[in-house]
């Protein structure tokens, strides 16, 4: 321990590391070494620089800390306990209750537990995003930083400095190897987000040993290279060096800050041998007792906290955040006086709603044979509605052009250093990056999308599947939905990316039938509260249906509905279809009707919305007396079955596409009219 802390000082950071310690042991899993190493980083961050309310969790101007390394979960735990922060309830309120009790830390790891074995937003509070995927963190902090900007820049007027908040995300040598942290940094750091931090655990150890084994860049070089500002710390244990350390970020204001903080990884007394044990495994009891003699500490107490180390949160962290936090809600409460409507809109970003009106006046596209490529219907809404929603932002991987997700208001403009107030994204070619990012945005109450070719959703993967698993309504547009892509060929032609989607617990996928269904599509994602969505879009033409004749297209908020039936409504055979093969189950119906079948299309363009229907409905749309059946969507089957049943029939993919224009391509891949009609005698007996 440094010099320079006082017994107290000490104490407190010991607590950390015993109580991260004994989490471990009493869950018999974790990984003990990396908190304990961490203790004192946090403590002096926690105590002498992050601007935070432990009885205001949820304080809309507060710091954000991340621990991008989840798996050093008890670290935060930890210090969620000792700085007493309060449980918020699901409507927001904030509770006598600790967020994480000691009850909660001795049940670490178990079922029903807030302190799950990696941090889970939503789950407990102070946990800002779920982590553990390395590198994701480190994303989200880049959206989190990009928000305090843009709040900032949209909502901050001469004495009111409402939001300047600063993003601290702690990180480690896995999160720094990862991709999609180096693109988050490369963003950040053109961006020059000086209200980011990242504090790197420069431990020289991974899972499979020393670093050397796999890592030997200069991170810091790398970083100057990314245009941040590097600084450097020897030892995890000098209280004074951090300070200085986090003195310079608050200093450093035309770039993020990496702080490369060296440690050695605590694995207990100093004479055990093994250092195995620091990673993902408990130290045992042996080596517990000597540590906690070695910290002078009550051996043989467990979960040992003195009332000093409460005290000393209370004191420094405790204080100061309630200080601002009143301090900000009077500056609020003048403010709300003078901007009175920007006033509301800070309060529904904050509750996560959308403004009065945000769905009026939606766009009606008329019938049109020739009609209109989905993303470009998609653009003229996502138009629509962020002209009702002003803090509805985003953009595209260098793809905007196609994507056509540029909100073309003149004052929109785009959101760059020296334009923080832009809404509209230039994210590079940066998938992962971008969605980690995105992801960030939208939990700091910023109805944030992305946008890229639905073939590269699987560079992004990972953050959607956060977005789910957090229950964050993130939205993701993807355009260039299958073959229709054509000419760029099977790399560029999504084929299995739909079933991949739909695979994703909790994640809304959209792949309207025209232009009038793009519209609730897109109505559908902006009315989600705790789901990301997935918009899938065309990027060639699809004609826009003459809603007099079929029904209408707000049918598409059931995810399904009843397009065009047989008379009298008693079908012998459904047509089932998705986005641009929509028009081939209408074409087939047509078709069929006029060859005396009794035929229903069914408009299929969100199985999740579908799903969220009663079961009247659903066996309305969908009889189960009518067996005979036949989905057509030009991605694989996976999925479909449980639509089609044993007898149905699949007018789809089953092998990667071709390069070729894209008529002749769904012709080679038999997704045709009269494929669908044969299907459908065939089902039919
Ligand atoms: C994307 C991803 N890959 C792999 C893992 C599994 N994993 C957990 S911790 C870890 C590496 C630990 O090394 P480091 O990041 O340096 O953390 P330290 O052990 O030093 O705390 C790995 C590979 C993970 N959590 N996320
Ligand atoms: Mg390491």
């Amino acid at each position: 321990m440094s010099t320079v802390a006082s017994d107290t000082t000490e104490l407190t950071i010991n607590a950390i590391r015993t109580l991260s310690m004994d989490g471990v042991q009493a869950a018999n899993s974790g990984h003990p070494g990396t908190p304990m190493a961490l203790a004192p980083v946090a403590y002096q961050l926690w105590s002498s620089v992050l601007r935070y309310d432990p009885q205001a969790p949820h304080w809309a101007n507060r710091d954000r800390y991340i621990l991008s390394c989840g798996h050093a979960s008890m670290l935060l735990y930890s210090l969620l306990h000792l700085a007493e922060v309060k449980q918020v309830d699901d409507s927001g309120k904030v509770t006598p209750k600790p967020s994480v009790s000691l009850d909660a830390l001795k049940d670490f790891r178990q079922w029903g537990s807030v302190t799950p074995g990696h941090p889970e937003f939503r789950h407990t509070t102070g946990v800002e995003t779920t982590t553990g995927p390395l590198g994701q963190g480190c994303g989200n902090s880049v959206g989190m930083a990009i928000a305090s900007k843009w709040m900032g820049a949209r909502y901050n007027r001469p004495g009111y400095e409402l939001f300047d908040y600063n993003v601290y995300a702690q990180c480690s040598d896995g999160d720094l190897m990862e991709g999609v942290a180096c693109e988050a940094a490369s963003l950040a750091g053109h961006l020059k987000l000086s209200n980011l931090c990242w504090i790197y655990d420069d431990n020289n150890i991974t899972i499979e040993g020393d670093t050397d084994l796999a890592f030997s860049e200069d991170v810091g070089t790398r970083f100057k290279g990314l245009g941040w500002n590097v600084e450097t710390v020897d030892d995890a244990n000098d209280l004074d060096a951090l300070g200085k350390a986090y003195d310079q970020f608050a200093k450093c204001n035309d770039a993020p800050t990496l702080i490369i903080v060296k440690s050695i990884i605590a694995w207990g007394s100093p004479n055990m041998a093994d250092t195995s044990g620091a990673h993902g495994s408990p130290l045992g009891d042996e080596e517990i007792r000597l540590t906690k003699e070695a910290y002078n500490w009550p051996a043989d107490k467990k979960f040992y906290v003195p009332d000093e180390a409460y005290e000393s949160f209370r004191s420094t962290l405790g204080e100061r955040g309630k200080q601002s936090r009143e301090d900000w809600e009077e500056l609020f409460s003048k403010y709300s006086g003078e901007f009175p409507e920007l006033a509301a809109e800070v309060k529904s970003i904050n509750k996560g709603e959308l403004p009065e009106g945000w769905d009026a006046d939606l766009p009606e596209f008329p019938a049109d044979a020739k009609g209109m490529a989905s993303r470009a219907s998609g653009g003229k809404v996502l138009n629509a509605f962020a002209n009702n929603i002003p803090w509805m932002l985003g953009g595209s991987a260098d793809l905007a052009p196609s994507t056509k997700t540029l909100i073309d208001a003149p004052e929109a403009g785009d959101f760059q250093a020296e334009n923080y107030g832009g809404r509209n994204f230039h994210f590079g070619i940066r998938e992962h990056g971008m969605a980690a990012a995105v992801n960030g945005m939208t939990l700091c109450g910023l109805r944030a999308y992305g946008a890229t070719f639905f073939v590269f959703s699987d560079y992004l993967r990972p953050s959607m599947r956060l977005s789910a698993i957090m229950g964050v309504p993130a939205v993701q547009v993807f355009t260039h939905d299958s073959i229709g892509v054509g000419e760029d060929g099977p790399t560029h032609q999504p084929v299995e990316q739909m079933a991949a989607a739909r695979a994703i617990p909790g994640l809304v996928v959209i792949r309207p039938g025209d232009a009038n269904e793009v519209v609730y599509a897109w109505h559908a994602a902006l009315s989600q509260k705790s789901r990301p969505s997935a918009l899938v879009l065309t990027r060639q033409n699809l004609p826009t249906l003459d809603r007099t004749k079929y029904a209408p297209a707000s049918g598409a908020k059931q995810g399904g509905y009843i397009l065009a039936d047989a008379d009298g409504g008693k079908p012998d055979v459904i047509l089932m279809a998705t986005g641009s093969e929509l028009s081939l189950a209408v074409e087939a119906y047509e078709a069929l009707t006029a060859d005396g079948v009794k035929a229903r299309v069914v408009s299929m363009p969100s199985f999740e919305l579908f799903e969220d229907q009663p079961e009247e409905y659903r066996e309305q749309v969908l009889p189960s007396s009518v067996t005979a059946r036949v989905g057509v969507e030009a991605g694989v089957r996976q999925g479909w079955d449980r639509y089609l049943g044993n007898q149905g029939g699949f007018v789809g993919m089953d092998s990667f596409g071709a390069s070729a224009p894209a008529e002749l391509v769904f012709k080679e891949m038999g997704i045709t009219t009269d494929h669908v009609v044969a299907e459908a005698k065939r089902v039919m007996g």
